[in-house]
């Protein structure tokens, strides 16, 4: 075909890519010198029954556009893809229609294969990874055993959201705050608190380690503040309040200690378990009733600011430890259990929620830290949080805020009755969920005494025994203590059994319960071999005979892992996909160390970037890998607004299909257009006419250019040298479309192919190397329109072997100079002109001057005065 036609070039090099494995970055042979590495990443996605939508190829195009010119300069380049594929969703639809979800998630997978080569997106299709694959959840499992065997997972029964509707427990982060309540971020059903079972991950251990290694990251600031406030680090003291009349103590953290003498109230929080101790008879009913309906609402309704304050006095009073001040305790939902020590000592006068709650309830308001803004004589109408002298505070009086905190921390912890203390927002993470498509713990759970019996045995004497925690995890299952193990690695994976039914239990128990033949086992306690303990037959369930001494009757675990899991490690498992016998092979990790660039939303800024951050830490301190941190530079691409400006939503019915705006405009338009819409971290509007722009602008400017109608090389592409400004057109592309694309700002490239296009459409002849350059920077863009053209100009493909061009200094240097063109001495305009422009003709054209022919108007011009290569004077009178 002669003519621009993507629909026929564009399937036809996607073909050659596959098969020359053009993109392929192979892992350095043993003892060669490897070539310089870079490895550039993308979030990988999760394959949705919808298919690919507009944000996917955003990011995607950026980093294969990227990878591309890396490759052309010669870098080894890693760029993989994989399939985040366990979760809800594909579950759902599982029950809904009866498939396995596997089935279901290989045919979303080939979808999104195909869409994505669709787009010329290019990938190592060795690499390929399935956090649902055997292959690679085996050591999602190892993982999991090495944190266990750390003491890093444990057991809880917690009150945790339970979403009735979608049958399982959700993480904090997964419940959303409405209007009617909280609700699942997944499909928005009601969400309530249930007391469950539940695995649990000490991410707390690592918080200041989380905290420490954001500072040598290359991220966006306010994605690292997100994390630093998610783990929310604050320092104080727990003091201890003694209670009026009884035998206990309550006690609080404080971040301001210095305010103790202001403390004029207390507060529990309604799950507080001296709340009912302390609660007087006389109000026991109110405080009940109270407590029972601020389970209703979730923490982050519960810590609003700006909500109105609601609480109960108990009748109960403490005594102030700095003064013996006898002071109420209230209860109130405003403190959090989960935070500090679930109670606060109050101190409205210096603090917003207790200066609101005070005035609610007309509590004792009493300031201590003097504000020289504030007329003494006036009601205060807000608490008071900067710095200044302490006043009603004893031996505290006149010190700053710093100063008095050091003090009366120093003087509690003489008391006895206080101490410094570090609290954390962040809270252990809920690591199980009560579904079916998720990765199999692989724990099991053995009685007291069969947990005795193992322990007795040497480490060498049983596999089963390496991986025991210092401290046991035990749990209460149907009634029995149990202790955990876990599944020998070599009998990893442990794969998912098949089950009749995927739906959710309703009993809080996950679909694999009723796999009772996966479940119960007879266990080698020595070898760790595992045999059926109930068998089905006929439908009714036998239990089989003890196999001999050595055999233990062993459950299985039967909640499954989040989907978090398999996304916290698998760009570790690209740069080794395929190794048997460790997760990754350390020589390999020496040589790829870890992303070079790491492209994805900003949604993600703190859980899945948190938890792989986590995971990465620990596999470093256990000495897996050698890298501290898995994400050095961070990049989030911009959301891509509808054509109205309003979020895509199908409900709006303005999301635009990536698969239709292939067939209309092809796939090099909608990168190129993708890349034009405006920086790549901004949130944009998709416009419609734009692509039809870009479109113009390869079929005129670039294939009618350098082709013939024919389509063969134009007429004017020849050997002879080009002319100064066609030159420096290129060479100054080169330079700055080379700088741009590196610092990922693809627009400012564009624009400055366009100028180049241009000038060559000027041109009356062009060298071919000039033709092949600009292909070259085009090519990671729009690769396939440039492989064509590459290939009809006689070179062979690909273009991405080429080495990238390189801008020639000397070409920039502009053979013109500028003068100050003035008016009776006086500036009024700038001329630029060719060095060789004979004296006339500057003074034609310094006359015609915007700036400059109005000033001339109705004047008669009595002298004209040159200075070469400076200034035009114009005397007029
Ligand atoms: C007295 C005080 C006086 C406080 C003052 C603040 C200002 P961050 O910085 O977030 O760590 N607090 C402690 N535990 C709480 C809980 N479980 N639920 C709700 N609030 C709680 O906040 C620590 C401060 O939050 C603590 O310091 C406590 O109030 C409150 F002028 O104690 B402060």
């Amino acid at each position: 075909t002669a003519d621009y036609q993507p629909a026929s070039i564009e399937p036809k090099w996607q073909a050659f890519w596959a098969d020359d494995k053009t993109f392929a970055g192979p892992n350095p042979a043993p003892n060669a010198k490897p070539a310089p590495k870079y490895y550039v990443l993308d979030m990988f996605p999760y394959p949705s029954g919808a298919g690919l939508h507009i944000g996917h190829p955003e990011g995607y195009t950026a980093t294969d556009a990227l990878k591309r010119m890396k490759k052309s300069q010669g870098f080894n380049v890693l760029h993989p893809m994989g399939w985040d594929a366990f979760g809800l969703p594909t579950e759902q639809y599982a029950i809904k229609t009866g498939r396995p979800p596997a089935e279901v998630t290989e045919e979303n997978i080939a979808n999104f294969k195909k869409q994505l080569a669709q787009i010329g997106l290019t990938y190592d299709s060795d690499r390929e990874v399935n956090t649902t694959d055997p292959a690679y959840y085996k050591w999602t499992q190892w993982i999991f055993v090495q944190l266990f065997k750390h003491g890093l997972a444990y057991v809880e029964e917690k009150p945790v959201w339970y979403c009735p509707e979608l049958g399982t427990v959700l993480a904090n982060e997964e419940v959303l705050n409405t209007p009617e309540g909280p609700r699942s971020e997944r499909g928005s059903f009601p969400v309530e608190k249930r007391p469950l079972r539940q695995w649990v991950l000490r991410i707390t251990a690592y918080a200041d380690k989380l905290i420490a290694g954001l500072k040598d990251l290359d991220w966006p600031d306010s994605t690292k503040r997100l994390q630093e406030n998610w783990i929310g680090r604050s320092t104080g003291a727990e003091v201890d309040f003694q209670l009026d009349g009884l035998d206990e103590k309550l006690r609080v953290f404080t971040t301001r200690p210095d305010t103790l003498y202001g403390a004029t109230y207390m507060v529990v929080s309604p799950e507080h378990p001296l709340l009912s101790k302390i609660t007087i008879d006389d109000r026991r009913a109110e405080v009940e009733a109270y407590a029972e309906q601020a389970k209703r609402k979730s923490d982050l309704e519960r810590a609003e600011l700006a909500k109105e304050k609601t609480g109960v006095f108990t009748g109960g009073y403490a005594i102030n430890p700095v003064n013996g001040a006898k002071i109420p305790v209230w209860v109130a939902d405003y403190v959090l259990i989960t935070y500090g020590t679930g109670a606060i000592m109050a101190v409205p006068a210096h603090d917003e929620r207790d200066f609101e709650f005070a005035k609610t309830f007309g509590l004792e308001i009493l300031p201590v830290i003097a504000n020289e803004n504030a007329n003494p004589d006036e009601e205060l109408t807000e608490a008071y949080t900067g710095d200044g002298a302490l006043i009603n505070s004893g031996d505290l009086n006149g010190l700053n805020v710093a100063d008095a905190k050091a003090k009366i921390t120093a003087e509690l912890a003489a008391k006895k009755v206080g101490k410094e203390a570090v609290n954390y927002k962040l809270r252990d993470w809920l690591f199980s969920r009560q579904r079916y498509w998720g990765e199999p713990f692989p724990i099991m759970w053995l009685s007291p005494a069969d947990y005795k019996r193992l322990m007795a045995l040497d480490k060498d004497e049983s596999e089963l025994n390496n991986t025991l925690p210092i401290d046991p995890v035990t749990s209460i299952i149907n009634g029995e203590a149990r202790c955990a193990i876990t599944v020998p690695t070599q009998d990893l994976p442990l794969t998912l059994p098949q089950v009749d039914s995927y739906q959710p239990t309703g009993t809080g128990e996950s679909p694999l319960a009723k796999a009772v033949e996966w479940v119960n086992v007879w266990l080698n306690l020595k070898t760790g071999e595992t045999r059926p303990r109930v068998i089905q037959q006929d439908g009714d369930e036998q239990l089989t005979e003890r196999p001999g001494t050595d055999w233990a009757a062993a459950t299985r675990e039967t909640n499954t892992m989040p989907q978090w899991a398999g996304s916290c490690w698998y760009y570790l498992r690209y740069m080794d996909p395929k190794n048997p016998d460790f997760i990754i092979d350390p020589k390999i990790e020496e040589y790829w160390q870890a992303p070079d660039l790491y492209v994805g939303g900003a949604e993600h800024a703190v859980l899945h970037l948190l938890y792989a951050r986590f995971w990465h830490l620990f596999l470093h301190d256990i000495g897996v890998l050698k890298t501290k941190e898995p994400f050095k530079k961070l990049f989030h691409q911009g959301i891509i607004l509808g054509e109205d400006g309003e979020k895509m939503s199908k409900s709006r019915g303005n999301v635009v299909n990536p698969e239709f705006i292939i067939k209309d405009h092809g796939a090099d338009a909608m990168r190129l257009y993708l890349m034009f819409l405006g920086p790549l971290e901004a949130m944009k509007p998709w416009n419609t006419d734009g692509i039809q722009g870009i479109n113009r602008f390869l079929r005129n400017k670039v294939w009618r250019e350098l082709l013939d109608d024919n389509g063969q090389p134009a007429t004017k592409l020849c050997d002879t040298e080009d002319d100064a400004d066609t030159a420096r057109a290129l060479h100054e592309t080169i330079k700055k479309v080379t700088a741009d694309y590196e610092r990922l700002s693809f627009n400012t490239a564009i624009s400055q192919m366009m100028i180049c296009a241009n000038q060559f459409a000027k041109a009356k002849t062009l060298n071919f190397a000039s033709a092949k350059a600009f292909l070259q920077l085009l090519a990671p863009l729009a690769p396939h329109i440039t492989e064509e053209i590459w290939e009809r100009l006689g070179e062979a493909p690909s273009i991405a072997n080429a080495p990238w061009p390189k801008h020639d200094e000397s070409k920039l240097v502009k053979d013109t100079v500028k003068l100050m063109v003035q008016i009776n001495g006086k500036l009024r305009g700038e001329l630029e002109v060719a060095k060789d422009t004979a004296q006339p003709d500057i003074l034609t054209a310094a006359k015609a001057l915007d700036k400059v022919a109005p000033q001339l108007e109705g004047k008669t011009i009595v002298k004209e005065i040159y200075v070469p290569g400076r200034i035009v004077n114009l005397v007029v009178k």
